[in-house]
């Protein structure tokens, strides 16, 4: 038995069952012992193995897990922007690395002894939770800790850099080694009880709450939360993380308000006396980039496991409480007395939300196009409380869908809006589709970010993947078209053919792969093919007509100020600005 085989078996044991990877002579014995006790997934590049890692794993849909297999070198380099993805969005992931034998590793001033040798750790380091070079076998108890680091508090990426030698090295099976280590403590939540007293508090005596739930509230979680919550009868809204946490149909609930978020989320989120966010770190897109309006009649309260993030200095936070946010949910529900003004908030907020619709007319409508409000809120109707929804993480696709598409509880919801990198969609769908086979996957995708890793194609086809891919296909990238306009006079480079980049025939892409295609129009959802190529089992790739020149109102504009930095509106100023007289209609008096 060699050291690879041990460490592979100590894998099963933790629970993990699926391996991406890509091969190479530096992970040899990796792959030779993880074939033999793992479904071992191959794709064509290291980026998607790790993108499709963590979203297997974050779609928690079984009771497997997920890690990544490559090899040194250039099998590293591929994978950091994944591992930067799931750093930023507090996903677990592990990647293990292949690295030249110890005795190869090149010495301080060496750029490289080994062939293909890259230092692994260093590049790894700035984006990952643990990074580590293991040269000689390491004891279980020490690998397990490295392994469980991943999913232990804040969740991120461990990545484990694996000698050659190392790999291969014979190892004694009867040594005290091999005993099951001691289960891990679980974090101790070291919640301050004064904190929370100061929470029950305020929300007891606020009038106009607002419950904010975050991806740090995990899926289960939030299922248990739910019936508290109702009795409770506070509006709830969610992050772009945690979209899948509530049902969008649910009389409480009352969307995802965020600098490209839903409007009549950000103006009923403005109008709040007390806002709870539960398990956000509220970024900058969440609050806005004008982060000193955030909440500008209310309280903040931030309920966050990283200290780091409620010291952060934005947005202005009235309390900070540090620790696991269902622990202190479920207190603070348990405990705070509910307001008789609420149920006004909730009837007021309601109106807000009925007047104003997510799909603006602003937007328009082109003949011969589809417009992306409208697909969204189609294939919200579409799509049924089993299935997964994998909205891309860049461009028009990935905001459309997160304005408007209306999920149901049960649906699996993943996006990586941290990094907002093109090219995640293809690969996360993937993992999230090989969570579970018995489910239809669905993704929404840009064509210019579609285009960074259609080679996964491949690995669609082979897998017989039951996905539906819909590729917004709006000659190229309207995001930098819109900008290059707004902000440059129209001086367009590379971002369609006619400014040089080029982009393929997709349904004649998804022919060379194996793979049905079908371009669709407005009426989609009513159309006999395409509703048998939705209902089987079988992937199809969807070209979507979308106008160049769409709109993707409503939006928080920005403006170049004379010192060359950004000024943006805050939150309840999207543009175009609502009519008068809706907002004196509504009550909304913010100026
Ligand atoms: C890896 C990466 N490079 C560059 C960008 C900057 N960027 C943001 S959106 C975008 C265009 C995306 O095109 P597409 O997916 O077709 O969406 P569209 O803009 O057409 O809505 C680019 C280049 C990015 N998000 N990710
Ligand atoms: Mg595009």
């Amino acid at each position: 038995m060699t050291h690879a085989d041990q460490m592979m078996g100590w894998l099963q044991q933790l629970g993990y069952t699926h391996c991406f990877f890509v091969s190479g002579g530096n992970n040899m014995h990796l792959l030779n012992a993880a074939r033999q006790r793992m479904k071992c997934i191959p794709v064509v590049h290291e980026v998607s193995a790790g993108i499709a890692a963590e979203y297997f794993n974050e779609s928690t849909l079984n009771e497997g897990r997920a890690f990544v297999l490559l090899t040194a070198g250039p099998g590293l380099t591929n994978v950091v922007t994944a591992l930067a993805g799931a750093f930023l969005e507090s996903r677990e992931l592990l990647v293990l690395g292949g690295q030249v034998k110890s005795s190869d590793l090149a010495t301080a001033g060496l750029r490289q002894r080994g062939i293909q040798e890259v230092d692994g750790f260093a590049v790894a380091k700035p984006v990952v939770k643990t990074a580590k070079r293991i040269e000689k076998p390491i004891s279980r108890a020490e690998f397990e800790t490295l392994v469980r680091g991943a999913s232990r508090d804040r969740k991120g990426p461990v990545f484990l850099e694996i000698c050659l030698d190392a790999q291969g090295a014979p190892v004694d099976i009867s040594s005290p080694d091999q005993a099951m280590s001691v289960e891990l403590r679980k974090p101790e939540v070291s919640t301050n009880s004064t904190e929370i007293d100061d929470l029950v508090e305020r929300l007891s005596a606020s009038s106009r709450p607002v419950l904010l739930l975050g991806g740090g509230l995990g899926r289960g979680e939030s299922r248990a939360l739910i019936s508290k919550i109702e009795k409770f009868g506070v509006p709830v809204m969610t992050t772009w993380n945690a979209a899948d946490r509530f049902d969008s149909g649910h009389r409480l609930y009352f969307g995802r308000p965020n600098t490209w978020g839903q409007r009549s989320s950000n103006l009923i989120l403005q109008n709040a006396d007390l806002v709870i966010a539960a398990g956000t770190r509220l970024g900058l897109q969440q609050t806005g980039f004008n982060w000193r309006e955030f909440v500008p009649k209310g309280d903040v309260v931030q309920i966050d496991i990283d200290r780091a993030e409620l010291d952060k200095g934005h947005p202005k936070v009235a309390l900070r409480i540090c620790g696991d946010v269902i622990h202190v949910l479920d207190q603070v529900l348990r405990r705070a007395k509910t307001n008789s003004s609420w149920p006004a908030w909730v009837t007021e907020a309601k109106k807000i939300r009925t007047r104003i619709p997510l799909s603006e007319e602003v937007n328009g409508k082109y003949s011969g196009f589809v417009n992306p409000y409208e697909f969204a809120l189609n294939l919200s109707d579409l799509c049924d409380d089993r299935g997964t929804v994998i909205p891309c993480s860049s461009g028009g696709a990935f905001t459309v869908m997160m304005q408007a598409f209306n999920q149901k509880l049960g649906q699996v919801v993943i996006t990586n809006k941290g990094l907002a990198s093109m090219g995640y969609g293809l690969a996360g769908a993937i993992g999230a589709a090989l969570a579970d086979r018995s489910r239809r996957t669905v993704l929404v995708e840009g064509d210019g970010g579609f285009a960074q890793n259609s080679q996964e194609l491949a690995t669609v086809a082979v897998q017989k993947l039951n996905l539906k891919i819909f590729i917004f296909a709006n000659n190229g990238y309207a995001s930098i078209r819109m900008t290059q306009k707004n902000y440059f006079g129209g001086a367009y480079l590379g971002c369609d053919v006619e400014s040089g980049l080029g982009f393929p025939d997709w349904q004649k892409l998804a022919t060379a792969y194996g793979l049905r295609s079908m371009t669709i129009n407005e009426g989609f959802e009513n159309d006999k093919n395409f509703l048998s190529s939705w209902n089987d089992n079988e992937a199809c790739l969807y070209v979507v007509p979308i106008h160049p020149e769409q709109t993707y109102f409503p939006k928080i504009s920005s403006q170049v100020t004379a010192s060359g930095s950004m000024e943006s509106a805050p939150l309840h100023k999207m543009s175009p600005p609502l009519p008068d007289e809706l907002l004196r209609e509504l009550g909304l008096d913010l100026d």
